[in-house]
């Protein structure tokens, strides 16, 4: 019974990431001292009360939580929002399970601490913890999301421009793709053990161009809260004119190369998922045909859109190539 258990749509909260273990030492410090036991003169610690060591006694330790970030009123969506829990519950991530289910097995998930790495290809090669990336200012957007087996939901996600993020570690000329693996931790991810056909960790890639297009974000939540485990918790990528595979969750590195990097999918089936992996309708896949799509929660089922109807923002990538492939 999935109810005993915390709720799948139940968010690791922002001040789970407050370091808590820091706070109690001080406390069990504090506690020492007043009890006498000398704890205060052992080595370097004592300096930790150069200033007043009360003076944040009673206070939470609270960091300002970039949830809901500002809606973005450009993107709008020509249907109702995906409701919460069943977009919680109905997801793919083969870490855990191959099922839809995967808000039953994700128990064992430590989204907290993590850190992204983002290396190849820049002037300036950087790592992010939690923290650096919710300081990040934070906008909603509401996508469309649609994955290649014909199901589509709308989300709001909480996050930033990857083009603004890359800025950061400043790309070099040569840079051309940008590669994403997802984090692998077989102790925590029963559906590793279970499939070892499937290559993890999951691995993912953009042309540069299309990083840099402003439909591409980094997101670290949803509705209004930080991203659940379900979704890909921490940190993932939201690439919404592209079949849902294209947007890898749980990511830990990030590398600019001047190779196209290969991918989880078309290295396991090549002539069923191309690189590109752009929604098209009249392109379909040899087990799901893609004209049209079942929406989630609902059950309506509505025409598939070219690049998931975000046409107008990504045509230009792709203007002078010949596409013709289900996943190219
Ligand atoms: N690491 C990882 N990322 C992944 C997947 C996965 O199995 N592992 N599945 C992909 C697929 S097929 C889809 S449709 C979307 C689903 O995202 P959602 O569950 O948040 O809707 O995540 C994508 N990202
Ligand atoms: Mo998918």
């Amino acid at each position: 019974m999935w109810i005993k258990k915390r709720r799948a749509w139940d968010i690791v909260p922002a001040s789970e990431a407050t370091p808590e273990s820091v706070y109690l030492s001080r406390r069990q410090i504090l506690k020492a001292a007043a009890a006498g036991t000398g704890a205060l003169l052992l080595g370097p610690s004592s300096l930790l009360w150069a200033d007043d060591p009360k003076k944040d006694e009673g206070k939470k330790d609270e960091k300002p939580s970039p949830y809901p970030g500002r809606l973005n009123q450009k993107f709008k969506l020509d249907r109702p929002k995906t409701d919460e829990k069943v977009a919680a519950t109905y997801n793919n991530f083969y870490e855990f399970t191959t099922k839809k289910s995967v808000f039953e097995h994700v128990d064992a998930f430590k989204p907290e601490p993590w850190k992204l790495e983002v290396t190849g290809l820049c002037a300036k090669p950087q790592t992010f913890d939690l923290d650096d990336l919710r300081k990040i200012d934070h906008e909603e957007r509401l996508y469309r999301h649609r994955c290649v087996e014909a199901w589509s939901m709308a989300v709001p996600w909480e996050g930033f421009q990857l083009s603004k993020f890359l800025e950061k570690v400043e790309p070099k000329s040569e840079a051309k793709y940008v590669r994403f693996i997802s984090f692998h931790r077989p102790e925590e991810c029963p559906g590793i053990a279970q499939h070892p056909e499937y290559p993890f960790p999951y691995f993912e890639a953009l042309t540069i161009d299309e990083a840099k297009n402003e439909l591409a974000l980094l997101a670290t939540g949803i509705y209004g809260k930080a991203m659940p485990k379900v979704h890909g918790a921490p940190v993932r990528t939201v690439i919404p004119w592209k079949y849902g595979y294209k947007s890898s969750k749980s990511i830990v590195k990030i590398e600019l190369t001047d190779f196209k990097p290969e991918t989880f999918w078309h290295k396991l089936a090549p002539e069923e998922y191309g690189f590109f992996s752009n929604v098209n309708p009249d392109v379909p896949h040899p087990r799901w045909k893609q004209s049209s799509e079942r929406l989630i929660g609902t059950e309506e089922r509505k025409n598939t859109l070219i690049y998931n109807g975000y046409t107008a923002l990504v045509a230009d990538l792709y203007k002078d190539m010949k596409l013709e492939k289900a996943g190219d």
